[in-house]
């Protein structure tokens, strides 16, 4: 029977290392040690030890059971162990991959520029104000000085809905319907976009314009330069250099425009100031008495200044762009750089 018990136990530790399964450690505990398994049968038939070998085939038994378990058990759990390696090398992810950037959008360089713009004229007192973009003839000439055969009203530079209804040209209109409703003093700033009939590098029928308007008592040409200085100082750095130039508007008198010296070369004369040394960034001047009429201000009483400037071309100053397309055409290639 011991003997028996020996082979038994060749058997099942070489059965135990040719397996490699779950389910093949399994059949063997219940090959061996199941209710009918070979050990248990062997137990089972104890009668037939003889009395004096009784003692040691029982220890020698169940010293084979608890071995034969634990050889099992330290198995079954190196399988798993070797399962749950298996599953980690092949969903290893490799951190030093690249992966897939998110693509992140900012605000439009020209969206910029309006955001600065404003946020200094509203430092200064100024109410930001906005109005329609489709006018009434009156409210974008007419009420602005602009006689019915004034060159800005020709058919080329506007675009006409209707006989009476135009795009508006210029932002100025928001200002003039604000001056019908708001007595005097005034500080507004009307951002938009305005319509040209015009289309080339440095025109697109649609661009954005900034106008400023103050009305007060005793406003003269002064407050214009200090008000116009201090604005570009802010955008472009305090060492800025201006110049006023005399100029014409309809509905402005005096006029000025007003140039920086060249940002790019600093005056010497390059492409982007037509070597002229100075940029041209705004036209400006004293609010003319016929448009204070127009809207029941006494010129006696009050005087103003107003400006405007437009938006890509201050863009295209600031960042050295050469073709005002680009900004409308939405290439992220040409937007991301701002
Ligand atoms: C330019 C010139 C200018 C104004 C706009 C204005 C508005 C009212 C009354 C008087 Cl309500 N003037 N606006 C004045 C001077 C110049 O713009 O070159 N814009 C791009």
């Amino acid at each position: 029977m011991i003997s028996e018990l020996q082979k038994l136990e060749k058997d099942a530790l070489a059965e135990l290392s040719a397996a490699e399964a779950e389910d093949q450690f399994l059949n063997i505990r219940t090959k061996y040690l199941g209710r009918k398994g070979l050990l248990t049968g062997l137990l089972r038939n104890i009668a037939q030890v003889s009395d004096n070998e009784k003692p040691l085939f029982g220890k020698l038994c169940n010293e084979l059971k608890n071995s034969l378990n634990s050889k099992i058990d330290a198995a079954l759990l190196e399988q798993a162990n070797r399962n749950k390696e298996n599953i980690l090398l092949k969903e290893k992810i490799d951190v030093t991959l690249p992966g897939n950037a998110v693509k992140y959008g900012h605000i439009h360089p020209v969206v910029q520029i309006r955001r600065e713009i404003c946020s200094v004229f509203a430092s200064f007192g100024f109410s930001i104000v906005e109005g329609p973009e489709i006018e009434l003839d009156y409210y974008n000439f007419e009420a602005l000085n602009m006689p019915k055969d004034h060159p800005a009203r020709d058919m080329q530079d506007t675009f006409y809905i209707e006989d009476n209804i135009v795009l508006r040209t210029h932002t100025s209109p928001v200002q003039v319907r604000i001056m019908e409703k708001v007595r005097p003093p005034l500080r507004i700033l009307s951002p938009g976009k305005v319509y040209r009939r015009d289309s080339d590098v440095s025109h697109t029928p649609m661009f954005h314009q900034i106008e400023g308007l103050l009305v007060d008592k005793g406003v003269n040409f002064g407050d214009l330069k200090g008000i116009l200085s201090a604005f570009l100082k802010k955008i472009f750095g305090s060492a800025t250099t201006l110049r006023f130039r005399p100029s014409f508007f309809p509905f402005t008198e005096p006029s000025a425009e007003v140039d920086i010296r060249c940002v790019m070369c600093g005056g010497k004369g390059c492409r982007v100031c037509g070597q002229s040394g100075w940029l041209e960034i705004l036209g400006s001047g004293m609010v003319d008495p016929a448009v204070f009429q127009n809207v029941n201000y006494d010129p006696e009483e009050y005087s103003g200044f107003a400006f405007g400037l437009g938006l890509e071309r201050i863009a295209m100053l600031k960042y050295g762009i050469s073709d005002i397309r680009l900004f409308f055409e939405n290439d992220i290639r040409f937007l991301k750089q701002f």
